[in-house]
């Protein structure tokens, strides 16, 4: 009973955990699955997950325990004293290159349509696939409001707002500065400054690494966002995010002594405190215009 009782309390926390998940932009104790999404393209990459290759591996994992078993069972040296000699099954051997072939071609039409739009920045003409991964696009997204510069840096990131000509460094909070300042937020996530973006909106990202430096890799799950950091190259990539909050990732290429202490969190807002959040920061002043934002969450 005493057994039963801790093991019910020990799951408690899992299922508060299961609940928090819901809008919390980084993971939670408990978390066995992705991340929720917020974007067209982690839905597709969830559906795609979910749905088509955990079930793939699951039969292919059953069908593959099922053959041991039965040779196992059928073929050890008792009760098969005499095996046949036979080396070839012509049949057989077409059977085992065919069919993986075929489910490779089930997984790669999802799997590039996916990839194709992930790589594909929207020019508001484009449909994407979404939650739908075996269309041909369905989902509308708008072309890119604003354009956001990320450098991977040794070991932080910094941003410029392209247009606006605005940047700022992003540095993880110390445990001491995270309890003062952002007590709610998660430790090893919380940063100094966010990246601050408008909901429902564009964002196109243009990501490198400081020329000087090494090869990071700029990442948020809830985006469905991964893409390589490296000095002297531009890469793009995009999110239109529909939910307001805080997301967080984390840099996800083995950089250096630091590198699991650069986390990458983007602040999405409604568009009027965009606005106001801009126009603080006009002269510069990322406390003026981080202070506009309503209370840390
Ligand atoms: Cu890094």
């Amino acid at each position: 009973m005493g057994a039963l009782l801790a093991a019910a309390a020990g799951l408690a926390p899992v299922l508060a955990g299961a609940q928090e998940q819901a809008t919390a932009g980084h993971p939670v104790p408990g978390q066995i699955g992705l991340q929720p999404s917020v974007t067209p393209i982690m839905d597709s990459i969830i559906v795609f997950h979910d749905g088509v290759l955990m079930w793939t591996i699951s039969a292919i994992v059953l069908l593959v325990l099922a053959l041991l078993v039965i040779v196992m069972v059928r073929f050890n040296a008792r009760a098969n004293p005499v095996p046949a000699r036979f080396t070839h099954n012509t049949l057989i051997e077409v059977a085992w290159t065919v069919v993986p072939i075929l489910v490779l071609i089930v997984i790669a039409i999802p799997s590039f349509g996916v990839l194709a739009d992930q790589m594909t920045t929207p020019d508001g003409e484009r449909r994407y696939l979404g939650s739908n991964i075996f269309s041909f696009g369905e989902v509308e997204v708008p072309a890119p409001e604003l354009t956001v510069k990320v450098t991977g840096e040794q070991w932080f990131w910094s941003y410029e707002y392209v247009d606006e000509g605005l940047r700022f460094d992003q540095y993880i909070l110390s445990e001491a500065d995270r309890e003062a300042q952002k007590p709610n937020q998660p430790r090893l996530l919380a940063v100094d400054n966010e990246l601050v973006v408008p909901v429902d909106t564009t964002v196109r990202l243009l990501v490198t690494a400081a020329p000087t430096g090494v090869i990071h890799a700029f990442a948020v799950p809830s985006f469905g966002i991964k893409v390589d950091a490296v000095p002297g190259r531009l890469n793009e990539t995009w999110f239109n995010a529909r939910e307001t909050g805080i997301y967080y990732g984390q840099c996800s290429e083995l950089c250096g002594k630091d590198h699991a202490f650069m986390p990458i969190a983007v602040r999405v807002v409604e568009r009027t405190e965009y606005e106001a959040f801009m126009a603080a920061a006009e002269g510069g002043d990322y406390t003026a215009a981080n202070a506009t934002l309503a209370a840390v969450q």
